[in-house]
């Protein structure tokens, strides 16, 4: 018998994974492994970073607006300034007021991940841990205007290892391809139960394909279902589907970072995570700088801010 949510054609449900789900075991041959994966620029022009944002800047927007990624190697990292300066012209930097990370905040909005703790339970501490951090979208839970369109990441210290700890990406075009219609039809009808005012698992925004989801690995997923799915256990398979589609290998980058090294995630065109790194046995840690820029919604109209910006120059 249909319950009163079923017969107007929404339902909830709840999702966990099982051990022996596909995903399980791609995920850790993916995050935990020690694999070195093809980085996903090969060519990124290195520039001084006396002269940003003039050069740089057009390479990182042609960069965004090709493929939703911006590569950089500054010769030095940019100083909090000029990081902040660089985000102005992609947007509007949001700021980290979660009270449990304040002590890795600078000047609002700067991020300091700095794998300073050995591997932790607590999820509030896995970003400044060896941690892998499994793949998702940023602020998957929000509405789509309170996500933020780039996440910037700039290197200041790659730690012992630079293929240790690589920020993983994957582009969603590449995850949806490898689901039926069927699926994407039933991750495009559900959303987590608990944010009302966030979007469809799948969605699409200027004829692409985007996703707003993070794998929660063992935690429950609690969802609920808006569309023509048969019961639980369809919405459930699809679920399956999608993370099984993540964790593929092929299509997967992984940035090596370097000191100065700088690449913005479009968060509308990939996934990103990334791989474990080494015992903080560490002489040195893992050190990258992270804004996140509620962007223009089209990177041409932050082209368009480009240009307008003062020349920084030889300053
Ligand atoms: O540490 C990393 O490589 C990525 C961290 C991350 O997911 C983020 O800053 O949004
Ligand atoms: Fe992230």
């Amino acid at each position: 018998m249909l319950n009163s949510s079923q017969e107007c054609g929404v339902f909830d449900g709840s999702f966990l994974e099982n051990t022996a789900d596909i995903h399980v075991n791609l995920r850790a041959s993916l995050l935990e492994n020690g694999r070195v994966l093809p980085p996903p620029v090969t060519d990124a022009p290195v520039i001084r970073a006396g002269s940003f944002p003039d050069v740089a800047a057009a390479v990182l927007f042609e960069g965004l607006n090709s493929r939703g990624l911006g590569v950089v190697q500054f010769d030095e990292a940019l100083s909090n300034e000029r990081f902040v300066e660089l985000g102005h012209l992609l947007g509007v930097a949001m700021p980290e007021t979660d009270p449990s990370v304040q002590a890795f905040v600078e000047a609002d909005t700067i991020l300091n991940l700095v794998s300073a703790h050995s591997r932790t339970t607590d999820v509030a501490l896995q970003p400044f841990a060896t941690n892998s951090l499994s793949l998702h979208s940023e602020s998957s839970g929000r509405p789509p205007s309170e996500q933020p369109r780039y996440i910037v990441l700039m290197c200041c210290d790659p730690g012992d290892n630079a293929t240790a700890a690589q920020t993983v990406l994957i582009p969603m075009a590449e995850v949806r391809s490898r689901l039926t219609a069927e699926h994407s039809a039933i991750l495009s009808a559900t959303r987590y139960r608990n944010s009302v005012r966030g979007p469809m698992l799948l969605r699409t925004v200027d004829g692409r394909n985007v996703f707003s989801f993070r794998d929660f690995q063992s935690a429950r997923l609690d969802w609920t279902h808006h569309g023509d799915a048969a019961d639980e256990a369809s919405v459930n398979e699809a679920l399956r589907a999608l993370l099984a589609s993540m964790y593929q290998p092929a299509g997967t980058a992984g940035v090596h970072w370097t000191r100065g090294l700088l690449v913005i995630i479009d968060n509308t065109f990939s996934f990103h995570g990334r791989t474990a790194g080494l015992p903080s046995v560490a002489k040195h840690h893992r050190h990258l700088k992270r804004l996140r820029i509620r962007g223009a919604p089209d990177p041409a109209s932050a082209t368009m801010q480009l240009h307008e910006a003062p020349s920084r120059a030889g300053t």
